[in-house]
């Protein structure tokens, strides 16, 4: 069903323990001897390369973290001379300095076969038109995503992202069928579409891989049932190699890891304790193929737990639940944990608002406030006051009882919430807490 690499994605667990614990011997030994930071770490707890002798030993690397790429910025972590990079990206970070990856020749050849087991698992062949709308540049979404296209042997449309109406006339012209760009994006495309008197009918798209930034089960049936395609999650950060560190098959119900790439553990993110399948904690990661920037069990910072039943599709390789949120981008209002996440399956679930939401958190005098702007759909906006106000009411009553928040909503005109391009911007937070 759609594999890319039978042998890879179908491994039975023991081959696949096998082959990551000689890998995983190898990147050790391979960091302790390139990269001075790997090795103070490594002796700062006492160990050398040898004691890792089975996959339990992994627990025993200290983490990785992304402060540990910034304080060795630009190439301090990279693990092979300069000359053997071909190619240089960064992350999309918004504080501080930007954290830069490196590709040797081989690393790229990775991405690419990573890339290529993403798309065939969402149906994507050589017939497909690849549409790429996700940005190319220093971002890993464009040129990664045109890696696996190319290798498949898809006609690939490198369109980056913006520019939307032509996006709209480029895919019905070219008769995309496979649609690539962050889900945010995706439902701008699909509004577009509407405005521009287009019938999704008179489209050859077929499914579309989105990932970037976190979307819910509520945001893949709006964007399935706009488009008329199936909704596939991609997920990956730049650090590890960019989109390819975990993909959706049909089942829809968890993405797989590459992990004769990767390995992927969970823990609890205030105590570094490793967690057991099924429990939701922080991701960490552990490349053991890759040459410019290995790392060892790398924070990622995003929340998912672990699933390692053999999947419907057929595949052994282990699935991680949809992301839900960063750890850092829980935010703490008036002491509850929310993920802007489970406000956006809350909204979508009532149904009568766009999709299109902003979240703004103050603090007045102690108290902090939440106000969630939702944009109303245009037959709305069209409605008497007092539906509205009932609306907000049932809005408000949702939020209040599934997370236990109180917070003022505020039904804003069709079209005001600035749409986005690449990853949406969902929170504003002027409290300042830092
Ligand atoms: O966003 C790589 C990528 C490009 C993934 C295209 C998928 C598609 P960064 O800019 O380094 O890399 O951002 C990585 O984005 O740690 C997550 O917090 C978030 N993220 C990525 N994919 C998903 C997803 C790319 N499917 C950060 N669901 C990660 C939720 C995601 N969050």
């Amino acid at each position: 069903m759609n594999y890319w690499n039978p042998t890879c994605e179908c491994m039975s667990r023991d081959e696949m323990t096998k082959l990551q614990l000689e890998r995983l011997i190898n990147t050790v030994k391979r960091v302790y001897h390139n990269v001075p930071f790997y090795r103070n770490k490594m002796q700062q707890v006492g160990l050398v390369p040898e004691d890792i002798k089975s996959m339990e030993d992994l627990s025993k690397l200290p983490f990785t973290t992304k402060q540990d790429l910034r304080d060795n910025y630009p190439y301090g972590l990279f693990a092979t001379p300069m000359s053997e990079i071909v190619r240089l990206h960064a992350s999309s970070g918004t504080t501080g300095k930007p954290t830069v990856v490196g590709y040797t020749r081989n690393d790229i050849t990775t991405w690419s076969e990573v890339m290529a087991r993403t798309l065939a698992a969402a149906g994507a062949d050589k017939q497909s038109f690849i549409q790429i709308a996700y940005g190319y540049g220093l971002f890993t979404g464009g040129l990664g995503v045109h890696y696996g296209a190319e290798r498949i042997g898809a006609s690939v449309i490198p369109i980056s992202g913006g520019n939307t109406k032509k996006q709209v006339q480029i895919m019905k012209d070219f008769g995309t069928t496979v649609l690539a760009c962050t889900p945010s994006y995706a439902l701008y495309l699909a509004e577009t579409l509407e405005e521009m008197g287009i019938n999704k009918d008179e489209l050859k798209l077929k499914s579309g891989v989105f990932g970037a930034e976190p979307w819910t089960e509520n945001m893949r049936k709006e964007i399935e049932n706009k488009l008329g395609i199936m909704a596939m999650d991609i997920y990956g950060l730049s650090e590890v190699i960019g989109p390819g560190v975990a993909y959706e098959c049909k089942c829809q119900n968890g993405l797989h890891i590459p992990e004769d790439h990767f390995i992927p553990e969970i823990i609890n993110p205030e105590t570094g304790e490793i967690l057991q399948e099924g429990k939701s904690g922080e991701l960490v990661l552990t490349t053991i193929t890759k040459e410019g920037l290995p790392l060892i069990r790398y924070r990622t910072r995003d929340v998912s737990s672990l699933n390692y039943k053999k999947c419907d599709c057929g595949r052994t390789l282990v699935k991680m639940t949809k992301p839900c949120g960063r750890t850092d981008d829980m935010l703490i209002i008036r002491g509850v944990n929310v993920f802007p996440s489970q406000i956006e399956s809350v909204l979508l679930e009532i149904g009568d608002t766009a999709p299109h939401y902003l979240l703004i958190v103050d603090r007045i005098g102690t108290l902090d406030v939440l106000e969630i702007q939702v944009e109303m759909s245009d037959r709305l906006f069209s409605d008497e006051v007092k539906r509205l106000e009932d609306l907000e009411k049932k809005i408000k009553n949702a939020i209040e009882s599934t997370l236990g928040l109180s917070a003022k909503i505020r039904l804003v005109e069709p079209k005001t919430i600035e749409r986005s391009e690449g990853k949406a911007k969902r929170v504003i937070d002027k409290r300042n807490l830092k």
